[in-house]
């Protein structure tokens, strides 16, 4: 079973949703733990690296979807073992999968939880960060639910795995009174030396309670019972072994003695160090000292600085608990890490600070500078944004793709539609790798006049080795072919930044612009309209794709959502692409990126015809993308298409849903699996992956669309576009330092929406003049649905 609670998201069995899981973050790390108690944890050290190994060595890469885990995944666990009878189990549940009677896995904000009760035990696993540090805070609380006094030992289990094929040990500190492992990162060339040794390459377990015994070698514990039944388990007490070159382990023995209802409390301090004076340290602060208590507290604090702009109560509570509590978060978590990459991708670099105008827009302000600091003169934009003096440009970062300035005036504009800061327009900045200096509004002419240059004799965008869709790579790289969704997106582009142009008196440029839009919806809809709907796309060698004639890849979504917003798809089209969607794209999981999905390289296509068919970018239901359309609905009045599709980004609300997408509902990752029509069976799986484009764009898109709250030069627009089943919603919106409360009613006397501030009728229906010290009770009559 599934439930919400205030904070909380609770399932009540291991096994239902075996995938089902959580993260925290803080400045320095990330951790996702699953139900079962495995965990992918990540810091940064500037780059993302371990402290917690999988059994081999793991090639540096992204997250990867669909997280695999296994037996020897890396995990914390606790054994349970009654000294009376010789009874065992694991909780929260592996390694050693005992169902046990009762079991809560409680996802919060700040902190993930655990209730597992079995034979009258039990444990109580609680996992909070501190703000800053990279490190793991754990509360264990063992309670005899008997009538009897029980024996018992318990042996929280960490696994510290696979460090290092150089150099890897570890054994235990009495002074210390924890397990400490070192390593060396391997690496082969001696210019690498510099960089290595200050890693922090040790592991640490540091315990608030002296324990009895402790084993730090992962095969003398496992011996032959192996990980689900350890050998070491047997004797009466662990070995006190050590690790010399041996894969280390962090096991700890307690024995206890529990009187019936009695309960004893235990803390631990996992994480990564470079010294074994760090880690005296860190056992100072956190146990002899409060530091763990006043670390969970600003913790809290800390999740709790990430509330959006909005509260919202509609007819969906679970859309509501959704998107005032947990969308935010997901929306602050990018804003803050960057996804913890130190050279994010420029176009999620931008996106993911759009994200932040509705939580902390002056970190939003900064990120857009950082960016237009590393354009170059020419106005191009760089594949990734460079965060760290000692970061480069990585994987994906070195394949040029052509679609980087697009995402700056329509970033830009969000974040004055919030603001209204139109002083940045005004502020200097240098280009890259020159001494030239300009405006925010220079650097962006700039950014629009070179997508209007990298266009080939017809006036499609070039797409180079890919766009948006990164591993669409081999479109273009001959240098002839193009993306039609970028034509598309350019002259989106071109219009918001025209309209931008001219609020602050720069008419000239605006209608250039203007003029360039127009200009580009005529040459899409030349080239790229097929009859139902928009072409993706003509490779290097003039094969127009995504068409009709296409057996696989007949239809992208992105052509055809941009194309309204672009406003290049006149009435006609509109309706015919619409359909196209529906027809061709639309799941019950929500709305699939292209279909059919590729089943075999299309070499003049490239990698993403690789990837499996319905997962990633190859037809999921890719929610980054889906969001574009919704968006793009929403611009174009459909609020009913608009809300059906929004609702299916969110797990649930019914439990068979959930079950298929295999997740919870405290994050939308970034695809469903999708090819619905090819491979049913699969179809709305979660890839688990919670870094995505997507949650800005559904911020936004409540914001902009479903309520109509969007920020104008004069003030606060209202123009709600509830779906038609909606009788009512509420919001609670702040907005440039001011609390208003907009109620949103349909009645029979009214034929379209009328605007009431505190009892009077707002002619446009945009609030002016905003004070903090006034009150806003705002009304909205809307039509009753036809
Ligand atoms: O990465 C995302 C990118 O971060 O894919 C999006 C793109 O717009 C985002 O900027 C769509 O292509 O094969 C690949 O290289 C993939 O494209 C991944 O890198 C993809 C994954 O979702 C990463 O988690």
């Amino acid at each position: 079973m599934i439930r919400a609670t205030e904070n909380n998201i609770e399932l009540t069995s291991p096994t239902m949703i075996p995938k089902a899981s959580g993260y925290l973050w803080n400045d320095e790390m990330m951790i996702h733990v699953n139900c079962r108690g495995y965990a992918v944890a990540q810091f940064m050290q500037p780059e993302p690296a371990k402290y917690s190994y999988a059994p081999n060595l793991e090639a540096k890469t992204f997250m990867q979807p669909e997280q695999p885990y296994y037996a020897h995944h890396p995990g914390r666990f606790i054994y349970i073992k009654d000294q009376d009878n010789g009874e065992m189990f694991s909780a929260p549940y592996e390694p050693m999968r005992v169902l046990p009677e009762k079991y809560t896995f409680s996802v919060g904000k700040h902190n993930i939880n655990w209730k597992v009760e079995h034979k009258d035990i039990l444990i109580e696993m609680t996992l909070s960060l501190p703000k800053k540090e990279a490190m793991e805070l754990w509360r264990v609380k063992v309670t005899n639910r008997s009538e009897k006094k029980r024996n018992i030992s318990i042996y929280p289990s960490f696994t510290i795995g696979y460090m290092s094929w150089m150099n890897q040990s570890g054994e235990y500190h009495e002074d210390l009174q924890g397990i400490i492992c070192s390593s060396i990162t391997p690496y082969q060339k001696y210019q690498d030396y510099d960089k290595i040794k200050n890693l922090k390459d040790k592991t640490y377990l540091l315990a608030d309670r002296k324990p009895v015994a402790w084993e730090v070698n992962q095969g003398e514990f496992e011996g032959e019972g192996g990980i689900t039944n350890p050998s070491a388990l047997q004797q009466d007490k662990l070995s006190k072994g050590e690790s010399r070159y041996e894969m280390p382990i962090g096991v700890l023995q307690y024995n206890l003695e529990l009187n019936p209802g009695a309960e004893e409390e235990y803390r631990f301090v996992f994480g990564p160090a470079k010294t074994d004076e760090n880690v005296a340290r860190i056992r100072e602060e956190y146990f002899i000292q409060d530091g763990f208590e006043q670390a969970e507290i600003e913790y809290a604090n800390y999740i709790a600085e990430g509330k959006g702009s909005i509260q919202i109560k509609t007819p969906d509570a679970e859309l509501d608990n959704f998107v005032n509590h947990w969308l935010p978060r997901q929306v602050y978590y990018h804003g803050i890490t960057n996804r913890l990459s130190t050279d994010p991708q420029t176009r999620n670099y931008l996106q993911d600070n759009m994200g932040m105008i509705y939580i902390k827009p002056e970190i939003a302000r900064g990120a857009f500078l950082m960016a237009l600091s590393q354009q170059k003169a020419s106005g191009a934009m760089p594949d990734g944004i460079i965060l760290h003096k000692d970061a480069e440009l990585k994987y994906i970062n070195q394949v040029p793709h052509t679609d980087h300035c697009v995402w700056l005036p329509i970033c830009l504009s969000a974040y004055l539609d919030e603001t209204n800061d139109y002083g940045i327009l005004d502020e200097i900045v240098p280009f890259s790798g020159v001494k030239e200096e300009a405006t925010v509004f220079e650097h962006i002419n700039r950014a629009m006049h070179w997508l209007i240059n990298d266009r080939d004799e017809r006036g499609l965008n070039y797409i180079n080795q890919g766009d948006w869709n990164d591993p669409m790579n081999m479109v273009g790289y001959k240098g002839k072919g193009v993306s039609g969704w970028l034509t598309t997106a350019s002259a989106y582009a071109f219009m918001i930044w025209a309209d931008i142009c001219e609020t602050v008196n720069q008419a000239e440029t605006g209608k250039e612009f203007k003029q360039e839009a127009d200009k580009s919806n005529e040459i899409i809809n030349k080239y790229l309209w097929d009859g139902n709907w928009y072409a993706r796309g003509i490779t290097d060698d003039n094969v127009v794709f995504g068409i009709s004639k296409d057996k696989e890849g007949r239809i992208f979504l992105n052509s055809q959502g941009w194309a309204l917003l672009s406003g290049a798809a006149n009435k006609e089209k509109k309706e015919k692409l619409l359909k196209a969607v529906t027809e061709q794209l639309e799941s019950p999981y929500g709305v699939e990126m292209l279909a059919p999905a590729y089943t075999k390289m299309r070499v003049d296509v490239g990698r993403v015809t690789q990837k499996h068919p319905g997962s990633a970018e190859n037809g999921s239901v890719y929610n980054h993308a889906a969001i574009f359309y919704i968006y793009a609905l929403y611009t174009a009045g459909e609020e009913d298409n608009a809300y059906r599709l929004l609702r299916k980004m969110i797990p649930g609300p019914d439990l068979e849903d959930i079950k298929q997408r295999g997740q919870l509902p405290v994050f939308i990752p970034n695809y469903y699996r999708g090819s619905y029509r090819q491979i049913p069976r699969t179809a709305g799986r979660s890839s688990h992956l919670f870094n995505t484009g997507t949650v800005s764009w559904v911020y936004r898109t409540l914001i902009d669309g479903l309520f109509g709250l969007q920020g104008t030069k004069e003030g606060l627009r209202i123009k709600p576009q509830l779906p038609s089943h909606w009788e009512e919603a509420s919001i609670q919106r702040s907005f440039r330092g001011v609390e208003l409360t907009i109620d949103i009613k349909r009645e029979d006397n009214v034929d379209s929406i009328e605007v009431y501030l505190n009892g009077e009728y707002v002619e446009d229906g945009v609030i002016k003049d905003l004070k903090s010290d006034s009150e806003y009770n705002i009304k909205v009559k809307i039509p009753l649905a036809k």
